[in-house]
């Protein structure tokens, strides 16, 4: 029955409406990160000439405004220069500007900056979950990772960059970069995780042969990484593949191993709920961690022109971030974005699809209360009660 047609609906009343609930809540976010944020920009940046009427206008632009203006990191939150430091945030973004794995179009290298330049257009606030990121989340921007034009030395580089930062019990996303970089970043997490490791692979492409052209390239992560004897291809699903770029012989060894398949179709058989229950079934079945692998090409290729390896009839965006959040809500030990090649995007719409699933998995984790410290500041911060376990 549509409320519209219930008795009981009131207009304005915010319990009938996602919407409206949201705006109510808006109050209890707190505003300090905020009234900090604007207090550095007049100290650092001067406050602005005597004809601006708005005091908290500085003469340089010093922080989230104007959008279009400062030195972009993501979400404009702190560079973090010294990476010794990493462990006074709570999640840290780094970016992996690795290419050479590609098979047909590259660019991925510049997907970073390109994820990183849109990420201006956001604020930290989310309307819908009610939260400001800036308030209830310590960011860090790492910057990239030094990788170099050798495919296993740039592994070594990423595992151990990821492995640092995971390590320090920090929250790591890492913006590709091509999904030959999901081996050495699932690398980085099983080093640290005293269990088994799911993965949760979105994806048009099953990613899982040996190798491809005799090397280690983006066609081939899930193989190597479900040899790390913690990361089982059991606790390993694979959603969203089909098409006519799946390999053969990779399929072959998705079967062979075990891991979970979930192809477009059923995707649109199942819905996106039960795909979710599904895969967090498969993924945590007596693992003590869960990663998170998003291929950018598993969106329809329409959305998503600027990628190495684009494809129709993938899932649309409303329900590719539909689904990120129902797999991220049980808490998550790292994400990755890859495939974002901007030499073939329009508008930046595929750098800015990136940028929304990241946000959406960070928030959800936020919401959750496994990284960060509560959306209406009621934890401390880092350590507090409010940060579970399951990130360990
Ligand atoms: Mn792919």
């Amino acid at each position: 029955m549509g409320i519209f047609h219930d008795e009981g609906f009131h207009p304005n009343d915010p319990s009938q409406f996602h919407g409206l609930e949201g705006a109510a809540q808006e109050a209890r976010i707190p505003n300090k990160k905020y009234l900090e944020e604007i207090k550095r920009g007049l100290e650092l940046g001067l406050e602005a000439a005597p004809s601006i009427g708005d005091r908290t206008i500085s003469t340089f632009a010093r922080g989230e405004l104007p959008h279009w203006a400062g030195i972009n990191t993501f979400l404009k939150f702190p560079y973090l220069e010294d990476v010794n430091k990493v462990g006074d945030y709570e999640c840290a973004v780094m970016g992996i500007p690795f290419d050479i794995g590609t098979t047909y179009r590259a660019g991925t290298r510049f997907g970073p900056q390109a994820v990183r330049r849109i990420s201006a257009l956001y604020t930290t606030y989310n309307y819908e979950m009610a939260l400001d990121m800036r308030e209830s989340l310590d960011v860090c921007d790492l910057g990239d990772v030094f990788t170099i034009a050798n495919i296993e030395k740039s592994f070594d580089q990423i595992a151990k960059a990821v492995s640092f930062v995971k390590a320090k019990g920090v929250f790591p996303i890492m913006i590709g970069g091509d999904h030959s970089i999901g081996y050495p970043c699932v690398k980085g997490i099983a080093e640290n995780v005293d269990g088994n490791v799911g993965i949760i692979h979105i994806d048009r492409h099953v990613d899982m042969q040996e190798k491809d052209m005799d090397e280690r390239m983006h066609t081939t992560p899930w193989f190597h990484a479900t040899n790390i004897p913690n990361a089982p291809a059991i606790n390993l699903v694979q959603i969203g593949l089909g098409g006519w770029q799946c390999p053969r012989i990779g399929v072959k060894e998705s079967l062979k191993r075990g891991s979970n398949i979930l192809t477009i179709g059923d995707v649109e058989e199942l819905g996106i709920e039960k795909v979710a229950e599904i895969a967090l079934e498969t993924a945590w079945k007596g693992a003590k961690a869960v990663y998170l692998s998003f291929d950018i090409d598993s969106v329809d290729c329409g959305f998503v022109p600027g990628t190495g390896w684009p494809e129709p009839g993938g899932f649309l965006p409303r329900e590719v971030l539909k689904l990120l959040r129902l797999v991220s809500a049980p808490g998550l030990a790292g994400m990755e974005v890859v495939e974002v090649s901007p030499p073939y995007d329009c508008s930046d719409i595929t750098a800015l699809l990136a940028l929304r699933a990241i946000v959406e998995v960070m928030g959800t984790l936020v919401v959750n209360n496994h990284i960060g410290h509560g959306r209406f500041g009621e934890n401390e911060g880092k350590g507090s009660p409010g940060h579970s376990g399951k990130i360990a």
